[in-house]
């Protein structure tokens, strides 16, 4: 599939990873709703191409993965069309929890706000240690409204949530790693290398055995235990029932490395 190109992020596919890269860096990579449309189309885009297999979001330059919504254009919305706005951003937030492709948020600088609320719809979070986290919403006299307030309970508990939303401080990588927010946080220089190395590891596992375990985390966890386990069982089933799985069993017991072919 021939690459699209936007004018607010960029858009790459090279070598089985599309990479998008949020690209307002004179705001700090603000997210207004034009740039949020494109990365929504480009999530489409990489989840229906087959030759994608790991999708990476970041922002360019180095001082922000971003900052957060557009403040301006928040400020241009009426209270309607604000709640209309969260709901839309639910919605793209959903998709990237549902597409079956691994994806990862490859953070530096601030993220903040809708900034961290986009990363945190990620699947895996890797940080540079120059990166700076929080919901300052609360600074502006607003709240979270992309998932902040029930993405971060879930991803860290609900008394550093509150903490976070509520004070709106910024907080560092090696805190949010510790409060267990981040996969990873390394020095600016060895972030790409770090998210290499994830990718490998994922590109060596079934993409489709990879799609499966995302809906499993990402659905189990919304139900309660006993459906969650019924859930898993009927995924361990599907799973079971794909070529990679006898691969991948046969491959052991012949002391051998699997194929994967993602069927
Ligand atoms: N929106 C628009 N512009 C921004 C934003 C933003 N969120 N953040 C920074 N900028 C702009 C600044 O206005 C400035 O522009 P200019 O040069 O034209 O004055 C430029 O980026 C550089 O910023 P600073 O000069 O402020 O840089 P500093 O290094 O001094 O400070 C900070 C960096 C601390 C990050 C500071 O810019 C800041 O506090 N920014 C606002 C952070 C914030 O409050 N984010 C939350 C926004 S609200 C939100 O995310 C709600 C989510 C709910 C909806 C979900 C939408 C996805």
């Amino acid at each position: 599939m021939a690459e699209k190109t936007y004018e607010l992020i960029t858009y790459e596919k090279k070598d089985g990873v599309a990479t998008i890269t949020l690209n307002r860096p004179k705001v700090l990579n603000a997210l207004n709703s034009k740039l949020l449309e494109e990365v929504w189309d480009a999530l489409r885009d990489a989840e229906a191409d087959e030759g994608v297999r790991v999708i990476v979001i970041t922002g360019a330059g180095d001082k922000a993965f971003s900052a957060g919504a557009d403040i301006p254009e928040l400020l241009e919305k009426s209270p309607v069309e604000a709640r209309t706005y969260s709901i839309w951003l639910k919605d793209v937030l959903r998709y990237m929890e549902r597409l079956q492709k691994p994806i990862i948020a490859k953070i530096r600088g601030f993220c903040l706000g809708g900034g961290l609320e986009l990363a945190m719809a990620c699947d895996f979070r890797i940080a540079s240690t120059d990166a700076r986290f929080g919901q300052p919403e609360v600074n502006l006299g607003i709240i979270p409204g992309a998932g902040g307030t029930q993405r971060l309970t879930r991803l860290i508990g609900r008394t550093k949530a509150m903490e976070l939303c509520m004070t709106g401080d910024h907080y560092t990588a090696e805190e949010l790693y510790n409060f267990g927010l981040l996969n990873k946080v390394v020095p600016p220089e060895e972030l790409d290398k770090a998210t290499d190395e994830l990718i490998k590891k994922l590109m060596a596992k079934s993409a489709a055995t990879l799609g499966i375990i995302k809906l499993a985390v990402n659905k189990g966890i919304e139900m309660p235990l006993e459906e969650a386990l019924f859930y898993e069982a009927e995924c361990f089933g599907i799973a079971r029932s794909l070529e990679d799985a006898t691969e991948g069993l046969k491959a052991f017991l012949e002391k051998r490395k699997p194929v994967f072919k993602g069927k």
